[in-house]
């Protein structure tokens, strides 16, 4: 059973739509080093980022990435965010697309300034440095979470709580909040061209280079589970950045851990669909037992403000000071 924070609250509006900027990229681009913005680069950050991001951090006067410097956490790894540009963009499915549901309308977006997403899902170890008695629970007896594996079992409300926690003790200064789902697809999507099933591309056979989702190890331990055609050979959750990056970066954004988000009904309400009473979060990405019509770029699950599941967690983003 997973304990509950203690501080719940909403979560910061997004940021205001205006104007707009280029943020393409382009899949797993070229790296520009002779560019002198990436003599800026953290190290770390230089084999995950675009020339894109890289141009967007100079336009804006900051770092295309940070670490936080949370006190305690030891030897484990400091949360990571990379910059996402801002820009125009589609989000939602294409009429074609396979398993499309009615709420993934298209509709363009602005994200007037850039912001920074962390490159990993929160980890166990991170959570415990707010409440070290969090307990992501476990799937038939099986634990669903290492201390490098994304923390799991957590409301929404704990996740907005854990944010606000970051924001105090991050030892920088910055603020944290869960994503939109319109800023969490433009991070997932990675800069590549809309439509596409994952940021990948459509092929559910190159998904176990990419993404933690419902594959052939989850089917031989789990035979009536709903699985990809492919082998990424993980049953249950992995150690965060097991795979490949997207074109941001970004590890893990399909598949392992669904991510909550802050629901994003569109300009006219058009995705309106869910828990209308109550303020609840939206699941976006998938996780380790979800198979391929659920695990695209563009599905949304809402969630129940008073669920805990071993199969969601969430990654945080945080908006330029
Ligand atoms: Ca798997």
């Amino acid at each position: 059973m997973a304990s509950l924070c203690a501080a719940c609250g909403e979560a910061k509006p997004p940021p205001e739509p205006g104007a707009t900027l280029d943020g393409s990229a382009r899949l797993r681009p070229g790296r520009e080093r002779e560019d002198p913005g990436w003599a800026a680069v953290a190290p770390w950050a230089r084999p995950l980022v675009s020339s894109a991001q890289v141009e967007e951090a100079g336009r804006w006067g900051v770092p295309v990435a940070f670490e936080t410097r949370i006190a305690g956490l030891g030897a484990e790894p400091q949360i990571r965010f990379v910059l996402v540009p801002a820009g125009r963009f589609r989000v939602g499915s294409s009429q074609a697309e396979e398993g499309r549901e009615p709420d993934e309308a298209v509709y363009e977006a602005t994200l007037a300034r850039p912001y920074y997403v962390s490159i990993h899902e929160v980890t166990l170890a991170q959570y415990h440095a707010m409440d070290p008695r969090h307990d992501p629970g476990a799937y038939r007896g099986q634990p669903v979470a290492g201390a490098r594996h994304p923390v799991v079992g957590v409301t929404p409300a704990c996740a907005r709580a854990f944010a606000r926690w970051l924001s105090e003790h991050d030892g920088l200064g910055h603020t944290y909040r869960l994503p939109t789902e319109e800023e969490w697809e433009r991070a997932a999507r990675g800069g590549t061209e809309w439509p596409r099933r994952f940021w990948w591309g459509d092929s559910e056979a190159e998904a176990g280079r990419y993404a933690n989702l419902a594959d052939r190890s989850a089917r031989k331990a789990y035979p009536l589970w709903w699985t990809f055609e492919t082998t990424d050979g993980h049953v249950l959750t992995a150690p965060v950045g097991s795979y490949e990056p997207n074109g941001y970066g970004l590890y893990d954004v399909l598949g392992n851990a669904w991510e909550l988000c802050e629901r994003s009904d569109g300009p006219t309400g058009q995705r309106r669909r869910g828990p209308g009473r109550r303020p609840g979060a939206f699941l976006r990405g998938g996780a380790f037992d979800t198979p391929p019509t659920l695990a695209r770029l563009s599905y949304r699950s809402p969630y129940d403000p008073s669920y805990t599941r071993i199969n969601v967690g969430f990654r945080l983003l945080s908006p330029l000071d």
